[in-house]
């Protein structure tokens, strides 16, 4: 009742009365004032998690779980005929990241105060964030992604710094977001700006004048970085991100009355990849500025950093040219060449340890691995792969830093906020304790043979495939068949990742169905994701998805049994409709190439069923689910290494050798295609995959091809797979970002 009084107070009308736009900026507002409420989570150890990402979706929904007000809210709104969901649709999604590294910072964000830890997150304000993803003639276009105009959530904390970029000083503002634990305390996300970026400079979508430093600070993540003034404007960025973050450290301790020269003692930074790196010769230089010795000053930020490795993709690790760093921050210069001559003198042998190498580039990764006390992997896998082959140097001087973080996910948003009903479901079944301890989801394997309650779970399949089928009706205009196998691959496009070698199976389907042979039951295959604007490759596959989804969901002959659905500008939101309708998650990566995923872990804990490569995170997943319920395909990470160290792929021989594979590949440049698509972009795709293939498409095709006409068959098994999926749900509490974050605080930030 008093919530609902509450509500009135604020809207001045009756509830009833009220425009979900109205509603919405009431919800926000009383939200406000219940997380002031809440206590800030003090503690003398405190944790800085330093990201360029923080992809932390719509925070309206998130905030009432987290107050514990979701369910009350939602029967108030409904008594008085209106929809959480619908007023919930009215928030824009901050446009804070781009995939897998931004969407962990969030979840680790909402465990950390969830699990009372006192960490904070430290960003910057992109004004238009990565950009907003449109479709027009079958291509990817982009266009500024305005998700701060209107009201949203930051709050300006009136404290700002002085940053030094290319010897001129700039004052920062830092805006703040509440970071409200589930029924816990509250941490902030600090996220830091410029007055004086001007959105008006941008024109012809995300283009802009890359050299005013002043007006284009902020404007956009990650930059167009293939001319030397995107390059530069990439280190602006960074160095303001990190400098921002340094100082607030140092103004935090200080108001604490800490001592810095025991800074190690107080204060644990995450370095979240290496765009954040060059917060160790910042802090080393602020600690050396308060008087303490550079010797001194290093082994303290030493023990204060920690650094987790997102990739083993060579181009993904930041080389900065040393002319680039004189550039913009010539006052860390010294500091830098002192870090790389200890380097020098104390591993004079190995020049590949060195921070600036003989071509006088920074390498970023190496200056972390040095300088931190700790460096992680975010999958069991991935950790074995840097330990004993690509950071294989750095394992061998420093074997007791490296340790694996396999990553997690937070269930309120994955499972609580996305999937009420499976949530409640589960509650009814088994307690609430799994909300806060998710091992206690074991505790559905007693359901392993009980008939109702698998068929209530393939009920609540059942009714998020008719939600998604409407969102996909009213968003793309697209009718899809709520009975039909839901098979998804939604990630950033990227070759490693091989939508590529899906799409090639959406077209070998397509040849069978033409030549007559209809699959038993129809499938609707989902697309999703953005590619980096000047990533080519990536916009082809794109482009391909586009023209297949085109040319088969308007044939007759074809339609009824396969539909492509590719969803335009993919996001969170759009994610927590998909991933519960899902029967199929693709996680089809090239071993050894994915790191851990992390939407492999959302399908599964929906109660999808894998279809991957051993890869990453899928390694533990097919440990904890057992072989029967996870389908792996195609070459082991071993055999993929192999290959590359002894050059021994060579995609035209698969091309050459097999006619199935030919007439596949070669569709992608058929007359069909060509009538709706682009000759040239499609014809681009074509060749590299016959003879270039990096990512070795064609290698794994055919296991690919078989495993997934088992899968289909296996789903006819309703009893099976209804078990099966029971298992996937049952066994994904080791992927709660609780349990990695329990960890994190035990083996690195021991905060409490
Ligand atoms: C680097 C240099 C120049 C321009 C851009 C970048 C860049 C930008 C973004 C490099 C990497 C990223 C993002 C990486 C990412 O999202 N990695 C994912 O991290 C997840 C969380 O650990 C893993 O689960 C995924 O496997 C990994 O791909």
């Amino acid at each position: 009742m008093e919530l609902e009084h509450k509500l009135i107070a604020i809207l001045g009308k009756p509830i009833a009365e009220a425009s979900n736009e109205e509603l919405y900026e009431a919800l926000v507002a009383l939200v406000k004032e219940k997380a002031a409420e809440v206590p800030d989570i003090r503690r003398d150890r405190k944790l800085y998690y330093i990201s360029a990402e923080f992809l932390i979706g719509k925070q309206l929904g998130k905030n009432l779980i987290n107050l514990d007000i979701f369910d009350a809210v939602e029967s108030i709104l409904r008594r008085n005929g209106k929809s959480l969901s619908a007023v919930e649709s009215i928030e824009k999604e901050p446009s804070l990241g781009n995939g897998g590294l931004g969407r962990l910072a969030a979840c680790f964000l909402d465990s950390i105060a969830t699990l009372d830890m006192n960490g904070d997150g430290v960003g910057l304000n992109y004004h238009f964030g990565l950009f907003k993803q449109k479709f027009k003639d079958h291509k990817q276009y982009e266009i500024p992604d305005e998700w701060l105009s209107g009201k949203n959530m930051l709050r300006d904390t009136g404290i700002g710094f002085p940053v030094q970029l290319a010897g001129k000083t700039y004052m920062s503002r830092m805006y703040d977001i509440d970071i409200i634990g589930y029924k816990g305390g509250k941490n902030s996300l600090h996220l830091f700006d410029l007055d004086t970026v001007d959105d008006s400079i941008i024109h012809d979508g995300i283009q802009f004048d890359k050299k005013d430093i002043a007006k284009n600070l902020t404007l956009f993540l990650y930059p167009d970085d293939s001319d030397r003034d995107g390059r530069l404007l990439r280190v602006y960025q960074q160095y303001f991100m990190v400098s921002n973050a340094a100082q607030l450290i140092i103004k935090e301790e200080k108001e604490k009355g800490h001592d810095l020269s025991r800074l190690h003692d107080y204060v644990a930074v995450q370095i979240n990849d290496t765009h954040p790196s060059m917060i160790i010769p910042e802090l080393i230089r602020l600690l050396v500025e308060e008087g303490i010795t550079m010797r001194r000053a290093t082994d303290i930020v030493t023990g204060v950093c920690g650094y987790t490795n997102h990739t083993i993709l060579a181009e993904a690790l930041e080389k900065w040219p040393l002319d680039y760093l004189l550039e913009v921050v010539p006052h860390l210069i010294p500091y830098i060449e002192a870090l790389d001559y200890g380097v020098a003198c104390a591993y004079k042998a190995d020049k590949d340890l060195r921070i600036i190498d003989k071509e006088n580039k920074v390498h970023m990764a190496r200056m972390d691995m040095h300088l931190s006390h700790s460096i992680n992997g975010v999958a069991a896998l991935h950790t074995e792969i840097l330990k004993n082959q690509e950071l294989n140097r750095f394992f061998v001087q420093y074997p007791y830093k490296f340790n694996n973080k396999t990553n997690g996910i937070t269930f309120r948003r994955w499972i609580m906020h996305c999937n009420h009903e499976l949530s409640n479901l589960i509650d009814l079944l088994i307690g609430e304790n799994w909300k806060t301890d998710a091992n206690h989801l074991e505790n559905l394997l007693q359901y392993f043979n009980d008939d109702n309650v698998l068929n209530q779970l393939l009920d609540i399949k059942k009714r998020n495939k008719e939600r998604l089928a409407a969102f996909i009706k009213e968003r793309e205009d697209i009718d899809i068949n709520p009975d039909s196998i839901f098979d998804a691959q939604v990630k950033r496009f990227h070759e490693y990742k091989r939508q590529q070698l899906n799409a090639l199976w959406v077209i070998y389907k397509y040849q069978q169905i033409k030549s007559g042979q209809i699959p038993q039951r129809p499938i609707t295959v989902i697309f999703g994701g953005k590619a980096a604007p000047a990533y080519v490759m990536a916009k082809n596959v794109i482009h391909l998805i586009l023209c297949l989804q085109e040319l088969i969901n308007n044939d007759p002959d074809v339609s009824p049994y396969l539909k492509v659905v590719m969803f335009q500008n993919y996001n969170i939101y759009k994610a927590e409709i998909c991933i519960p309708a899902c029967d199929i998650s693709e996680q089809i990566s090239l071993a050894s190439k994915e790191a851990s995923g992390t939407g492999n872990m959302k399908f599964m804990l929906n109660g999808a069923l894998t279809l991957g490569t051993a890869d990453g995170a899928n390694v533990e997943i097919r440990q904890l689910v057992g072989g029967e319920n996870i389908y792996i395909f195609g070459r082991t990470s071993d055999e993929v290494i192999n290959l590359y160290a002894t050059n021994g792929y060579h995609a035209k021989s698969y091309y050459d050798k097999d006619e199935n594979i030919r007439k596949v590949v070669d569709f992608i440049v058929s007359d069909e295609l060509a009538a709706i698509g682009d000759k040239g972009m499609l014809q681009q795709l074509h060749d590299n995959l016959v003879y270039n293939d990096y990512f070795m498409t064609l290698l794994d095709l055919e296991s690919y091809v078989a495993v997934k006409e088992t899968m289909l068959l296996d789903y006819e098994n309703r009893d099976w797979w209804k078990r099966k999926s029971l298992v996937n749900i049952a066994k994904a509490g080791f992927f709660s970002s609780d349990r990695t974050i329990n960890e994190y605080n035990r083996d690195i930030w021991r905060l409490k």
